[in-house]
């Protein structure tokens, strides 16, 4: 065995014949300018070396190739572009075969779909997730896919980014063979034992016969999850292109709609996010601190939010223990995290074996003192600074000196919380969203005493339970309830101004929210911000707009779709126009000599985009928020904000 290098980043070794060829660019293996000239090289050498019969091609460690290097987007194209790379290897003489050891995606499955054979661990995850920085695959990704499995699966994994595990990609027919052990041994002697056999090129084999129907549900299923992106409906067109239409015109349409793509806003926006994601949870000077072990999580409160915790925590392999105040209570919420985790069983997404070990790590008790054992508590109870900061103090005598307490809360201060306590240092807040199983944000409140090895053990907890972490400091309502706020209340003055509840919902619609601000609204009930209201009116500053007719539709019983109105009626269930809430909306307008203007929907969009990026830009200058992105991803992620206009931040700064 001698070793070959073809560039900094491709190596390549040669077993009886067989060049074993080694893509090592860290950390994803990106397909850089170095790695596919090297790749080129590498095949050049194959091609001449008479003695190599066979060409195999692996990555190091658990990723094959993560794809085209996003970072290279944007600057001019370096040859060999991957798109010529990869016929290289299409139509090379000698067998080339994927060893797919990890993760192969996007431009990394484009190279294994040419190869003439692909063999993978079980661990690796394929899929071609292009639509989700905005683009279509763009070295051939919806020609060959249509081609190995038919266009209906293709349309399913292509225009939904979807990305699947090896063992359902063998299912599919995108691996010949799942290896459980020594990928690169049986690839060798494979290829070995097959030189003489044709070579099956993928780009040569017609698209599978797919009746019409499947077709149709694929295209029909994910153009309705695109909320108006342009990404999913061309990779749709694309792969419907590739059973009509030869090899070469094919590719030809594809590479011209990704250079289109790439090039647009909604590319740009979604890179955004893509980078924006990678550097949340980063705090300067954290990655020294070692967080703290945690393996038993208590969790005071399982109503709705605490249940949803405790099925996350569960979900990520910790021993979760539960408190209520009774019995009764306890077994109650017990049940409530059982419903949760058969939910998941039923539709699927956990098996009965994972259900029975989540139960058998919890325990849901009316004692508080089983929290003794537990390394970090989160409490989910009532949102009440009095009830807070005196559970707080009762768990400051029953947990270790060395765990953990956060809270959960929403709208309290956790400073004034930790005051309360011995040890405000150990203190965090973990702001989960409801269902709090489901949703990927989370808030994690840096607050004034907190140890920074508290804080580093909160993001450890956080990433470990497959969230995504935005640390912030410390104001009413965090990040997200803040610029919601502001929001809410530029929206409100807009009704005052001469918009309705109707047109603002569909201007936001339009732009990709799934729902409009009032039809949210409607669907939360409007009660409860009422009560808040009525709490603050006292300290409110007079002089300050204030918008009545909120508290109009609530003292008129309209409390939303519960109440069967609200903003909207609604007669069988469905949303609509109310004559008598535009009556109401024109009273308040007329007694504060108001003369309504029209707005058109693009108004409508700027005007909240710059009172929610002006709240981000408060935050950013109080320290509050660390990055424009970190706003972003909380009011993609917590409040629907659509992800391909890259977040307020973003898309106010593009305006
Ligand atoms: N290009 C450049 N940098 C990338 C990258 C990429 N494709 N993928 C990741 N990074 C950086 C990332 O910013 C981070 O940097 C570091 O690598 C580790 O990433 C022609 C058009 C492979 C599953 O969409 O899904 O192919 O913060 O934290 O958790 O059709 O990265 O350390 O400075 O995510 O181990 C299609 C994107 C591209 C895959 C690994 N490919 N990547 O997860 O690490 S378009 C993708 C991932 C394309 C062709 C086209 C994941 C991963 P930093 P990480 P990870």
């Amino acid at each position: 065995m001698s070793a070959l290098r073809f560039s900094d980043t491709i190596s390549a070794t040669l077993t009886d014949g067989v060049l074993v060829v080694t893509i090592d660019n860290p950390p994803v293996n990106a397909l850089s300018a170095d790695v596919r000239a090297g790749l080129m090289a590498a095949l050049d050498h194959a091609e001449k070396d008479g003695a190599i019969v066979a060409v195999i091609l692996t990555g190091p460690g658990n990723i094959f190739i993560g794809g085209a290097d996003i970072k290279e987007f944007g600057k001019p194209p370096v040859e060999p572009l991957l798109p010529q790379v990869i016929a290289r290897i299409e139509d090379f003489s000698k067998p080339v075969t994927a060893a797919i050891n990890g993760a192969a995606l996007g431009g990394g499955l484009e190279v294994a779909l040419a190869c003439h054979k692909r063999y993978a661990a079980p661990s690796a995850k394929i899929g071609l997730p292009e639509v989700k920085l905005g683009i279509v695959p763009g070295a051939g990704g919806t020609q060959r896919l249509p081609r190995l499995i038919g266009a209906a699966a293709a349309i399913d994994l292509i225009a939904n980014g979807r990305i699947v595990s090896a063992g359902h990609a063998h299912k599919l027919g995108i691996i010949d063979s799942l290896i459980e052990n020594s990928l690169i041994d049986a690839a060798i002697a494979a290829a070995k034992s097959a030189v003489d056999l044709p070579l099956r090129r993928t780009g040569k084999l017609p698209v599978p016969e797919d009746s019409k129907e499947p077709i149709d549900k694929a295209d029909a299923d994910a153009l309705r999850k695109a909320r108006g992106q342009h990404a999913p409906a061309e990779a749709v067109r694309l792969v419907r292109l590739a059973a009509t239409s030869s090899l070469g015109e094919g590719l030809a349409e594809e590479r011209r709609i990704f250079v289109k793509l790439r090039d647009s806003e909604e590319a740009a926006a979604l890179r955004h996010v893509f980078f924006a994601e990678r550097t949340a949870g980063k705090v300067d000077g954290l990655e020294k601190v070692a967080p703290r072990k945690i393996e038993t999580v208590g969790i005071v409160g399982t109503g709705l939010m605490g249940s949803g915790i405790a099925a996350a925590a569960l979900n990520a392999g910790y021993r979760v223990v539960g408190i209520e105040q009774t019995h009764e209570a306890a077994d109650k919420g017990r049940d409530r995290i059982t419903g949760i985790l058969d939910k998941a069983v039923q539709s699927g997404r956990l098996d009965m074996a994972g259900r029975d070990d989540r139960l058998g790590r919890l325990v849901v008790a009316a004692d508080a003192q089983e929290l003794a054992q537990a390394d970090l508590v989160i409490e989910a109870v009532f949102d009440d600074l009095t009830v807070k900061t005196e559970l707080f103090q009762r768990l400051d005598r029953i947990v270790r000196a060395d765990a953990i307490l956060a809270t959960n809360t929403s709208y309290l201060d956790p400073n004034a919380i930790a005051a309360a306590t011995a040890h405000p240092e150990r203190i965090v807040g973990l702001h989960f969203f409801s269902p709090a199983n489901i949703m990927r944000l989370l808030e994690v409140v840096n607050c004034e005493k907190t140890a920074p090895d508290v804080l580093a053990s909160a993001l450890a907890f956080s990433k470990r339970l497959g969230k995504l972490p935005i640390v912030c400091g410390v104001t009413e309502g965090f990040i997200g309830n803040r610029i919601f706020s502001a929001y809410r209340r530029e929206a409100e003055f807009m009704i005052e101004d001469g918009a309705l509840p109707h047109e603002i919902d569909a201007a936001l619609e339009a732009y990709g929210f799934p729902m409009g601000l009032f039809a949210v609204y409607d669907m939360a009930g409007l009660e409860i911000a009422w009560a808040r209201r009525k709490r603050q009116a006292a300290t409110r500053d007079p002089a300050a707009r204030y918008v009545t007719i909120a508290d109009r539709l609530c003292e008129a019983g309209r409390f939303g779709q519960k109440a069967g109105r609200g903003w909207y009626s609604y007669p069988d269930g469905k949303r609509t126009v109310d004559p008598e809430v535009t009556a109401l909306i024109e009273a308040a307008r007329a007694e504060k000599s108001i003369v309504p203007n029209s707005f058109t929907a693009d108004e409508i969009v700027t005007r909240l985009l710059k009172a929610m990026a002006d709240e981000g830009e408060a935050l950013l200058a109080e320290g509050i928020a660390a990055r424009a992105g970190d706003i972003d991803l909380v009011m993609i992620n917590g409040y629907g904000f659509p992800s391909h206009k890259g977040g307020p931040m973003f898309a106010a700064a593009r305006r």
